[in-house]
């Protein structure tokens, strides 16, 4: 749809549906697309994010950006210097996207689960293309199982036909959520599936390396027609939130969490420290092996980020 440009010095609020570095499209509130450009060297958008905009003299074909709303709750990831950068604004949910190919990277998941534990975004875990009959698939549920124990709904489902769109659907009504998972994963077919008109690019996996490619390229916001809205993202190979301390990456661990109140010590970090309740949970397997790796990982990457004789090490502003 074309609208009529807003009259000249106008500013009206809209979300941010896509964007492509300093072009954006801009959705106002009667759901027309503006081609926008950031104005001000200084703005940083992202997808999902509200926005002042307006045309600055009548006639412009682009609108201009004027400033950000403050964000609710933000996805964020963390670049190679340990610094975060904001990928999606003011979801409600993570739809973190596992398939029986390529091979889900378990730790991946725990990320992104941790990730929305610090910043208290609901998480919910999807393995699609459940209509592949092999070991693979069978062995992702049973995965699978591990966190619906820890109360995350998780659910299967399939683009070609197999049960379980309709799930996904329910799950989706009403809420912001942001498809994320390795590349490769069926996110873009996901979205093409719940919102047939947004025609999302999906691609072959690369047969000779069991990779993704990284089809999708930039998050981009489609509504959902009876309520919400659907963000896909580009797929990862790797993935880091935002680190809190040392002391509070349990918390993006139910399970740790749960164990560590009876740790010896209040500040334990569940390494090597006496009396440590969640090292003897994992021992004796009602903290996941797996899991509880995830967790030593990523106070790892805490000690590496804090570090200041390291490569990218002391580049963390502080947190909280
Ligand atoms: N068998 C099967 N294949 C699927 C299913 N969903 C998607 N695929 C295929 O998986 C491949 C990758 O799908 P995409 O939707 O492009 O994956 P993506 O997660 O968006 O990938 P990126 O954009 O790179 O992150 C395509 O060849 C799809 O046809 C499914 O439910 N079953
Ligand atoms: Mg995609
Ligand atoms: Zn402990």
């Amino acid at each position: 749809m074309t609208a009529p440009p807003p009259a000249a010095g106008e500013r009206q609020v809209g979300r941010v549906v896509a964007s492509h570095g300093r072009q954006l499209d801009v959705e106002d509130a009667n759901g027309v697309r503006h081609p926008s450009r950031l104005h001000g060297r200084q703005l940083r958008v992202v997808c999902g994010d509200q926005v002042h905009f307006g045309y600055a003299s009548a006639g412009d074909t682009q609108a201009n950006v004027y400033d950000i709303l403050p964000r609710r709750r933000l996805l964020e990831r963390l670049n190679g210097r340990g610094l975060p950068e904001p990928v999606v604004a003011n979801l409600t949910q993570l739809v973190v996207v596992i398939a029986p190919e390529p091979r889900p990277d378990w730790e991946v998941v725990d990320r992104y689960l941790a990730g929305a534990e610090w910043a208290s975004i609901a998480a919910l875990i999807v393995l699609n293309k459940s209509d592949i009959d092999t070991d693979a698939t069978r062995a992702a549920g049973a995965q699978l199982g591990t966190y619906a124990a820890l109360g995350y709904p998780v659910l299967a489902c399939s683009t070609r036909g197999a049960p379980g769109i309709d799930a996904l659907r329910l799950q989706l009504k009403d809420a912001t959520s942001v498809l994320v998972g390795q590349s490769g994963t069926g996110k873009s077919s996901l979205l093409n599936t719940i919102v047939p008109e947004a025609r999302a690019v999906t691609q072959e996996i690369s047969a000779a390396t069991d990779e993704g490619r990284h089809t999708t390229t930039t998050a981009a916001l489609h509504d959902i027609e009876g309520g919400g809205a659907l963000v896909d993202s580009p797929g990862v190979r790797d993935y880091a939130p935002p680190l809190p301390l040392a002391r509070q990456i349990g918390e993006g661990f139910r399970e740790i969490t749960a164990a560590a109140a009876g740790c010896r010590f209040a500040d334990c970090l569940h390494r090597t420290e006496p009396g440590c309740q969640v090292r003897a949970a994992a021992a004796a397997g009602t903290v996941t092996a797996r899991r509880y790796q995830s967790y030593l990982r990523l106070l790892t990457l805490v000690d590496r980020f804090d570090d200041p004789s390291r490569p990218g090490g002391g580049s963390r502003p502080p947190r909280r």
